[in-house]
């Protein structure tokens, strides 16, 4: 099936549903016969970036080589669904400039830390605030808001059948698919 390679980069908090919306996004394309991969924490941060942590030096080299093996993927013609917290303006930016125009497609998981630390689906807020857990972005590391992303996405308000049709309504707009 005819399809336009590109990377779409889901940035948001720890527990915002960006790996839940990309995973959704991605059956409903393989559904329809295109080729994906899904790029996330659990298949990258356990081997290819299995060496770092979350340090901000560290966040930078995984979204660096994220980057890298992204645009690999983008070679073998592949849509790509990468979602890392992904902090730091600069290292996104970084990223999106190794892509063309039309070839990176940034996705705000925009969902409040209120709502983050309400579903805190690892129990990772929880230790954050009992002091059990330094750095978690969001609390006591910095995330720095996208200001002009391609998808801004609402997961507080919307159901995520709504939110992967305003995925696809993008990818179609911009020919993707
Ligand atoms: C942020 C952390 C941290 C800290 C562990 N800060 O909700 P999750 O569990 O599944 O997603 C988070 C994931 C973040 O890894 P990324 O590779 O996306 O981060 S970054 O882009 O900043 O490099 C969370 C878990 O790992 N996690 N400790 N301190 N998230």
């Amino acid at each position: 099936k005819q399809q336009q390679p590109c990377v779409l980069w889901f940035t948001g908090l720890s527990g915002s549903g960006k790996s839940t919306i990309a995973g959704a996004l991605e059956s409903r394309l393989v559904a329809l016969g295109y080729h994906t991969y899904l790029l996330d924490g659990d298949n990258v941060r356990h081997g290819l970036c299995k060496d770092l942590g979350f340090s901000s030096e560290d966040r930078r080299e995984n979204i660096r080589r994220i980057g890298e093996v992204a645009h690999l993927m983008l070679d073998a013609g592949l849509i790509v669904l990468a979602a890392f917290v992904s902090p730091y303006r600069t290292e996104r930016l970084q990223v999106k400039e190794k892509f063309g125009a039309n070839e990176y497609i940034e996705v705000f998981v925009d969902t409040s830390l209120a709502e983050c630390e309400k579903r805190d689906p690892k129990g990772l807020y929880r230790k954050a605030r009992n002091g059990q857990l330094k750095g978690l972005t969001g609390i006591d590391s910095g995330y720095e808001v996208p200001l002009q992303p391609d998808i801004h996405l609402f997961s507080d308000a919307y159901a995520i059948e709504d939110i992967v049709e305003q995925c696809m309504t993008v990818l179609l707009e911009r020919k993707i698919i």
